[in-house]
């Protein structure tokens, strides 16, 4: 199987390309993986290209959005009481259309839109067993500057004890132990689309000449230590003692055990995610003055990303308890964060717990 790296070692300007056959394409794994299992009906595949389809129209009106006016502020807020940006009115519609269409999902949960969205797809004669919970457009903040953004979702099944007809969120209310699939793309200086369904992470890059995600990064891992932290340090203030310890043990000098470790903090979490499960890693945030449950949110943007992180090797905690562990009680329900390197968040966790001595044998 070819890889971004195969590919590169002999790249000049006419095998830039990528040829086809040389690169598997996001549709052909992801049958050929449902293939493996010998009662699958193909639904699956098709929600995963629906949500592939919507995020090449989300990537193709993102590198044009100086032109066509859609950047800035619709002048609403979201539910969260945050600004919405007309990109992500924009990216929230276009992945509820996509996902409609294709008659695969029953139920969605969108970080732009108050209520979970049910789509009646049994109705209409689609299967729609399946429930998607997203951030259409996560770090939206950062689009008027040209600063990389991401899509984050999340895929569960119907309980089996649900109304298939009329799937009501406490449908959705699941511990990410019970994901059959997450995912993100990140839109940065190319576009990738990382996901996992429990048999490991795998990446796939956009080559807009086709407009097909190739196979880039299979079995991706993360390093079990890295030399990147990442936070918001501008609410120091607000931090507990451990984490201030913590950071503070970050920053020390120390050449033996790799500090002072570097700080990288683009506030576009699916970006910051992305670096730091390529390059070895933390990701932080904490609980704050101005966010007492952390900003993050567990259902779309926590569970998928922690989800991502464990297969890869990664860890994820709110700082006591594991992510994936936690009993969701509403859809935009908040947590703490700490994800990515395994070494690097159990540190972090010693030290939140107030037993830095427990972090002593890990590697640095
Ligand atoms: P969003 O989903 O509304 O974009 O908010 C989440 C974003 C993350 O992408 C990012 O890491 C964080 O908020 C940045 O927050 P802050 O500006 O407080 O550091
Ligand atoms: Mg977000």
């Amino acid at each position: 199987m070819s890889t971004a790296n195969d590919a590169s070692s002999n790249a000049s300007p006419s095998t830039m390309d990528a040829q086809l056959g040389e690169f598997e394409t996001l549709e052909q794994f992801i049958i050929e993986q449902e293939d493996r299992f010998p009662h699958s009906t193909g639904s699956f595949s098709r929600l995963l290209r629906d949500i592939g389809l919507a995020a090449k129209i989300v990537n193709r009106d993102m590198r044009k959005a100086g032109l066509i006016d859609i950047y800035g502020s619709t002048g609403e807020t979201n539910v969260q009481g945050e600004v919405q940006q007309k990109m992500d009115a924009l990216a929230h519609r276009e992945f509820v259309l996509a996902l409609r269409r294709g008659g695969e999902c029953c139920l969605i949960g969108s970080e732009e839109h108050a209520e979970a969205i049910p789509l009646n797809t049994k109705v209409e004669g689609g299967d729609g067993d399946y429930i998607v919970l997203l951030d259409p457009l996560d770090g939206s903040s950062n689009i008027d500057v040209c600063v990389s953004v991401g899509t984050i979702f999340s895929i569960y099944r119907l309980p089996d004890d649900h109304d298939e007809e009329e799937p009501t969120l406490d449908a959705a209310l699941q511990p990410g132990t019970e994901q059959v699939a997450a995912g993100y793309v990140v839109y940065g200086s190319s576009t990738m689309f990382v996901f996992t369904t429990g048999n490991g992470v795998h990446g796939f890059t956009l080559d807009p000449s086709i407009g097909e995600f190739l196979l880039s990064h299979p079995n991706l891992t993360t390093p079990d230590t890295g030399n990147i932290f990442s936070i918001n340090v501008g609410y120091h203030h607000s931090f507990q003692e451990g984490l201030r310890n913590y950071l503070d043990w970050l920053q020390e000098f120390d050449p033996e055990t790799n500090r002072p470790v570097k700080t990288r903090y683009i506030g576009s979490f699916v970006t910051d995610f992305h670096r730091n499960l390529l390059k070895g890693g933390i990701y932080m945030y904490p609980a704050t003055q101005g966010n007492p449950e952390g900003k993050l949110r567990l259902m779309y943007e926590a569970n998928p990303m922690a989800f991502i992180a464990e297969q890869a090797g990664g860890r994820a905690t709110d700082g006591h308890q594991p992510i994936l562990e936690k009993t969701p009680e509403k859809l935009h329900q908040r947590t703490p964060l700490f994800i990515g390197s395994d070494q690097m968040v159990r540190r972090a966790e010693a030290f939140l717990q107030g037993e830095p001595e427990r972090a002593e044998t890990l590697k640095t």
